[in-house]
């Protein structure tokens, strides 16, 4: 072999062995956009029996191009925010176009992603004042909505693997908030959590985690926002007591502000991680400034 073809032989190998170190920053253009050549998943709108809000819910549910009844998946519930429902990622993130491209490169882990509706309340629809005070408070009950309603039907109705470790929870703004609060409340029924750009509906840093060694036992704790965006102060104070609490986890403060780009750009490099081996080396190049 001569020099010049062990060089490039090198170089690409150096290329491979790097890449395998580092997570995407930025989706890559195009991420977004749907490839009528690609294997695509399915979306099913489904209801629930919900005892604590005493109606039948809606949800969407996104299974995976590979999706066979007799195997069993893990399951990312992503949850909207104030203005949304049940459709609002469907409609203005396309889950489904950011997950179909990724499984399509091999970047996923196969998991359903269950879209719900997160104003747990009679008239669940975002319309009136949306910051009504019963509207928001809706988003709290959504809690026992979620653990007691919710997730049994889904873990009844397709094949999911169950557990902490096969349970994932995020969602942007009011639902980061949620995601926030209800995951780090119930660390034994979520391992995953995330928070895209979180509202002032995150629970203060005491209450959110009063006991701090206790999120230890997460396998990804992610904390994210625009730099741009107005409700930055409630991601950074969590961050802020994680950092004061050695609690490991991912800050990531990324070029925007409160909207779908944002969180397109989360959703892509979040479910990446989703139910993987995740070591500290890739989160630490991950959060190195460059
Ligand atoms: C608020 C500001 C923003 C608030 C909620 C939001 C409940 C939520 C924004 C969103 O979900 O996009 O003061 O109070």
């Amino acid at each position: 072999m001569n020099k010049s073809i062990l060089f490039t032989l090198g170089f690409i190998l150096s290329g491979m062995f790097i890449s395998a170190q580092t997570i995407d920053k930025q989706a890559p253009q195009g991420f977004d956009v749907e490839k009528k050549a690609f294997a695509h998943g399915k979306i099913d709108t489904i209801q629930y029996e919900s005892k604590t809000v005493g109606t039948q819910r809606k949800a969407l549910v996104y299974t995976p191009p590979t999706f066979k009844k007799g195997d069993k998946y893990p399951v990312l519930y992503l949850l909207h925010g104030i203005g949304g429902d049940e459709k609002e990622w469907f409609r203005n993130g396309t889950p489904q176009v950011i997950l179909d491209n990724q499984y399509a490169q091999g970047k996923l882990m196969p998991m359903i992603v269950v879209l719900p509706n997160g104003r747990a309340m009679k008239d669940d629809r975002a319309t009136g004042d949306i910051m009504a005070k019963d509207k928001v408070e809706a988003f709290a009950t959504f809690e026992k909505d979620l653990l007691n309603d919710l997730i049994p039907f889904i873990e009844k109705k397709y094949p999911v693997k169950k557990g902490r470790e096969n349970r994932a929870i995020a969602g942007l703004s009011m639902g980061g908030g949620q995601s926030l609060n209800f995951g780090l409340g119930n660390i034994d029924k979520f391992a995953w959590v995330g928070g895209f750009s979180s509202a002032p509906n995150t629970k203060d840093p005491q209450l959110l985690l009063p006991n701090p060694a206790k999120a230890k036992e997460l396998r990804l704790l992610w904390v994210s926002c625009g730099d741009q965006d107005g409700l930055m102060p409630f991601s950074k104070r969590t961050h802020d007591y994680l950092v004061a609490n050695k609690i490991p986890h991912i800050f990531y403060v990324e070029p925007g502000g409160h909207d779908f780009k944002v969180w397109k750009n989360d959703l892509y490099i979040f479910s990446q991680l989703l139910f993987k081996p995740l070591d500290q080396e890739k989160i630490n190049n991950f959060l190195k400034i460059e």
